[in-house]
């Protein structure tokens, strides 16, 4: 992409607004724009970057076994009156009335609707176990909206649900998710720590919330140090196999969130100098509820010896647009973000130097199109603003890698290949230069 052609309106000075560190660069950087409060325009870089989070997210849940699919944001709320729901969630829930006087509201989560759709395509037991997951807009009226898309009243949410027939197989299809919110986590370059949660609106008996340690964060959490190092399952896993003891390590050092934190239990089960109390940010949550909404929906079926049996559910929240603003929480510096390789809007930037003189803006072209061949995603600075103001926008959008071509550099055949996370720079050939970026990226 050439920057000349693209819309990416960065921004010199701190908007005022913005309290934490990801809200401002996300408006300086050009990612989003408030369009009012709580909800937020995605401009084209925030938008890829949310986009590749969006896949990560939905790579790690087919991995797990889980089937995607899309519910509307608007739904009736019906299914809510008979739950229960549409009185308990209050006034956090957006209440829409069509133009035939019917209730309808923009969804906040989907454990009604999911239910009640499976209901209708399930024949027997043996179509369980099921996970049905989509990626969806969501619309919470929150008192206080703030820290940008952080705490927003319209964001993207995974959400998946699932369904099984003992509360034992519930347990397994739990530790699936859990499994693979370890792993998601981790793809996106983030320590995501699960910690014993309160269960909320949502409900049930069972609850991890996944937490990324920041100042910035909104809950006040407390954990064994241990669990900031542990080593998450590859790729090679076998979701089917038994996950239990992957679990079981997992929680067995203390982690709590402020609502569930037990000081006397802190205080017993881990040394002083093990423990952890930090400010924390909540990336993921799940939940299991057993037949909380499977029994005022009816939802059921005969097991194996004909017995009627209501279905054992639960629930599994990722904030997929919250992890953008948590991500740069984790990855940044007084420059700007720097983007983990995996979510990075793009791969590298390319700064010409002098735009206009032609043996630079040769050499520019020639590395542009032999990298995008080779599929790297290059953003090609190719306008006429002054070097100084290149370099600072680049750092602030954060590409991992910079490629900085200049007439000097050219004449001898040379170009700087610059590292944003660690700031390094190295003089290349111009061969070297496009392979060190090939290899980084292949
Ligand atoms: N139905 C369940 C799980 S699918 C549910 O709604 N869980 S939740 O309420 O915990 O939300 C799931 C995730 O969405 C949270 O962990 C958080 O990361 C994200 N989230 C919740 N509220 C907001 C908000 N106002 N702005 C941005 N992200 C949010």
């Amino acid at each position: 992409m050439r920057l000349s052609k693209y819309f990416l309106p960065t921004i010199k000075e701190n908007p005022k607004e913005a309290e934490i560190v990801s809200h401002r660069l996300m408006l300086r950087a050009g990612m989003i724009r408030q369009a009012s409060a709580g909800i937020y325009t995605w401009l084209p870089l925030g938008f890829k970057v949310l986009k590749k989070i969006e896949n990560i997210v939905r790579d790690e849940q087919v991995r797990a076994g889980a089937i995607e699919v899309l519910m509307p944001t608007i739904q009736s709320a019906d299914l809510w009156k008979q739950s229960g729901r549409y009185e308990d969630y209050g006034k956090e829930m957006l209440r829409i009335t069509d133009r035939h006087d019917r209730e309808m509201l923009y969804g906040p989560t989907n454990e009604e609707l999911i239910t009640d759709t499976f209901k209708n395509g399930i024949k027997s037991y043996r179509d369980l176990p099921c996970n049905l997951f989509h990626i969806q807009w969501k619309f919470r009226d929150e008192v206080r909206p703030r820290f940008g898309i952080m705490r927003g009243r319209e964001f993207l949410m995974k959400d998946a649900y699932s369904f099984d027939l003992t509360a034992e197989e519930g347990r397994k299809s739990y530790n699936k998710m859990f499994v693979s919110y370890l792993r998601t986590f981790d793809r996106l370059g983030l320590k995501a720590i699960p910690m014993a949660a309160d269960t909320g609106p949502i409900g049930g008996d069972m609850s991890h919330e996944f937490i990324i340690l920041a100042e910035t964060g909104e809950s006040e959490v407390y954990c064994h140090r241990d669990l900031v190092e542990f080593d998450v399952p590859g790729a090679d896993l076998d979701y089917d196999s038994d996950l239990e003891p992957i679990i079981a390590k997992w929680t067995a050092p203390y982690a709590a969130t402020d609502e569930e934190h037990d000081a006397e239990r802190f205080a017993a089960e881990v040394d002083e100098k093990d423990r952890l109390q930090a400010r924390g940010i909540e990336v993921g949550h799940i939940f299991f509820f057993g037949s909380k909404y499977s029994r005022p929906l009816n939802l059921s079926v005969q097991d194996s010896t004909g017995r009627q049996v209501a279905i054992e559910s639960g629930s599994y929240g990722v904030g997929v647009s919250r992890l953008v603003g948590a991500i740069i929480e984790a990855s940044h510096d007084d420059n700007g973000i720097i983007w983990p390789k995996s979510v990075s809007p793009f791969d590298v930037g390319l700064i010409n130097l002098k735009a206009g003189d032609e043996a630079t803006d040769t050499a520019c072209e020639n590395l542009y199109n032999r990298l995008t061949k080779d599929n790297i995603d290059v953003l090609y600075d190719d306008t006429n603003d002054r070097a100084g103001a290149k370099f600072s926008n680049m750092d602030l959008i954060g590409l991992p890698w910079q490629l900085i071509v200049g007439p000097r550099g050219v004449k001898s055949g040379e170009v700087e290949v610059k590292c944003r996370a660690t700031g390094a720079r190295e003089t290349l050939s111009m061969d070297d230069a496009f392979n060190k970026l090939i290899s980084e990226f292949h």
